[in-house]
């Protein structure tokens, strides 16, 4: 069936059938919430672009700079099932958002709201890949949209720009700077040799950076990503909100010290 889908007038989306993702779910503690008897999957995209000029002075990812995508795309999506439970009284809806069952990029594709890029991300036509996943799991039937490309321009720059190969024939995770980036503990020299060639202390924006389909894409329409930006930061700034405060202190701390002092045991 047909329904009116909440935030449509202003997020991308789109819906896939539970069945087509049914085989590769992701198995994560999140997994026990999919909805008993569950059809269909409305998948949301959240664009976070800022405008160029929001990056110039800042060492982490795009991704980053606005307060955590996490607390602000999960308001969004409970907001949405808020109303799709009042107008379906009789049926279930549950949110999820990066810790998530789905195969978030699988699910977008799938649902036509962009294509797979080789990056491994998924890229939409007017915001490119700079888009958080989100989506709402229903035993509601809803008719799925389609994709009319699934495909990215395929140029090889992704690859190339990739600093230590993590994208080949398929993706290794050991060798993503974002991964890099996330790690607890002591990291190697050639680990923060990396961190310090890449400039980047938390994540890592190379393989989008370079993606032609990123070029004239629009800043994101999401309020609460522009009003939390911050383009420096002060001594004693809170990073309770950021993206990168889940990992603990330690973490950030660590890879600021690689990036300030040129040796990962020095002190800042
Ligand atoms: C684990 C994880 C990571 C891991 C491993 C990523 C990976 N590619 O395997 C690490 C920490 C490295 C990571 C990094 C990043 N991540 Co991440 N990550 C996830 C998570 C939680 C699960 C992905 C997964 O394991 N899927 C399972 C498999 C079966 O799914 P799949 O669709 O078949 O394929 C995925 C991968 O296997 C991979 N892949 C499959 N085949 C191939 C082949 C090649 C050649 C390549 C390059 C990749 C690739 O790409 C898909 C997406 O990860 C998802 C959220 C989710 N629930 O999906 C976010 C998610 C994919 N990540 C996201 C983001 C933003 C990032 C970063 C850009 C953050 C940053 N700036 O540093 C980087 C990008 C790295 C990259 N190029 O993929 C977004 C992507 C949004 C988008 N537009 O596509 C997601 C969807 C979270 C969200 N809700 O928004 N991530
Ligand atoms: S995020 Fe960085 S390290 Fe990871 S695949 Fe992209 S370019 Fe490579
Ligand atoms: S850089 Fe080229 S190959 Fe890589 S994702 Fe973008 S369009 Fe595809």
């Amino acid at each position: 069936m047909n329904i009116k889908i909440p935030l449509s007038d202003f997020l991308p989306w789109g819906v896939c059938s539970f069945c087509d993702i049914e085989e590769r779910l992701i198995q994560c503690r999140a997994k026990s919430r999919i909805p008993k008897g569950a059809k269909s999957v409305i998948v949301y995209l959240f664009p976070y672009y800022l405008g160029d000029d929001s990056y110039k002075k800042l060492n982490i990812s795009k991704y980053a700079v606005p307060d955590d995508y996490h607390i602000i795309v999960g308001a969004y999506l409970e907001k949405a099932v808020g109303e799709l439970k009042e107008r379906h009284p009789g049926n279930s809806f549950e949110p999820f958002c990066d810790n998530s069952p789905i195969p978030e990029v699988k699910a977008a594709v799938l649902s036509g709201i962009g294509v797979k890029g080789d990056n491994g991300l998924l890229i939409n036509e007017k915001y490119g890949s700079f888009c958080f996943i989100g989506e709402i799991v229903t035993d509601l039937e809803i008719t799925p949209t389609t994709a009319s490309k699934t495909e990215c321009l395929k140029c090889g720059k992704c690859k190339k720009a990739c600093p230590d190969g993590a994208i080949g024939d398929g993706f290794c995770k050991e060798k993503c700077f974002s991964h890099l980036t996330q790690k607890k503990g002591e990291l190697d020299e050639r680990s923060a040799e990396f961190i310090r060639k890449n400039g980047c202390i938390w994540g890592c924006d190379n393989c989008q950076n370079v993606c032609p389909m990123n070029e004239n894409i629009q800043v994101t329409p999401i309020k609460e990503f522009l009003e939390s930006a911050k383009s420096e930061y002060e001594f004693g700034d809170s990073i309770e909100k950021r993206a990168y405060s889940w990992r603990g202190r330690e973490v950030i701390e660590r890879n600021l010290k690689i990036m300030c002092c040129n040796d990962n045991k020095n002190e800042l």
